[in-house]
């Protein structure tokens, strides 16, 4: 099985998460957005990362790869045969891409991408607005969706929902960018049971 995409991206990161916990090994293929590489432009057109390979089968998509190896290890990672667990996760997922990434995106390419990936300067300006306005909102919310809970995030057990947190919080340690324990206790807490995780270990040392 082939990954394309660089683990900086947080949707590959989702992917080889995903596949460090069912222990899975993913031939990875480094190609950043766009690239040109043919094999990888005829999987995603978009040029988008990450995509995906297994023989004939070719896939797109953070969710449908993670999706694809879950249920080929006959994992009950995404819910099992449960209707509210699956919804659930389903709800995590898109809280965890749709608004948690946006709101991290200027600072990880502030912090990580550009002075990492493209040799560029940090724009000092551009981060203090992500941690002084985008941010505190999403982390507040997510604080309030934690508290509520157990362990890990659907029923106390763990499952793919806190693997697609997981991958966004990597952003955020990966930038500096965590918030503050003394505000946001749970979220600390719960970061650093994800992080005891040798799946969320092995994720982080290929970045
Ligand atoms: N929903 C997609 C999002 C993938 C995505 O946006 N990847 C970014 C890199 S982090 C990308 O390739 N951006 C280039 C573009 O949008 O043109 C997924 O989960 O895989």
């Amino acid at each position: 099985m082939t990954l394309y995409g660089v683990p900086l991206s947080p949707f590959v990161r989702k992917v080889l998460l995903v596949a460090h916990e069912l222990d899975i090994t993913l031939d990875t293929i480094e190609v950043p957005p766009h690239s040109d590489d043919p094999d990888f432009r005829r999987i995603s057109v978009t040029g988008r990362i990450p995509a995906f390979s297994d023989g004939s089968i070719e896939l797109v998509d953070s969710s449908g790869i993670s999706r694809y190896l879950i249920m080929q290890a006959d994992s009950d990672l995404m819910g099992g045969q449960d209707p509210r667990r699956q919804a659930q996760i389903v709800g995590w997922e898109r809280f965890a891409d749709d608004d948690l990434a946006p709101a991290l995106t200027d600072v990880f390419i502030e912090r990580v991408v550009k002075p990492v990936r493209l040799g560029q300067p940090t724009d000092e300006s551009v981060v203090e607005v992500a941690l002084q306005r985008k941010l505190p909102p999403v982390w507040g919310r997510l604080e309030r969706l934690l508290t509520v809970g157990g362990a890990w995030l659907v029923d106390g057990e763990f499952s793919y929902a806190d693997l697609v947190l997981g991958t966004h919080l990597a952003s955020a340690e990966l930038a500096r960018a965590l918030p503050n324990e003394s505000d946001y206790p749970s979220i600390v807490s719960w970061h650093r049971r994800i992080q005891s995780r040798a799946a969320y270990s092995s994720m982080m040392e290929s970045v």
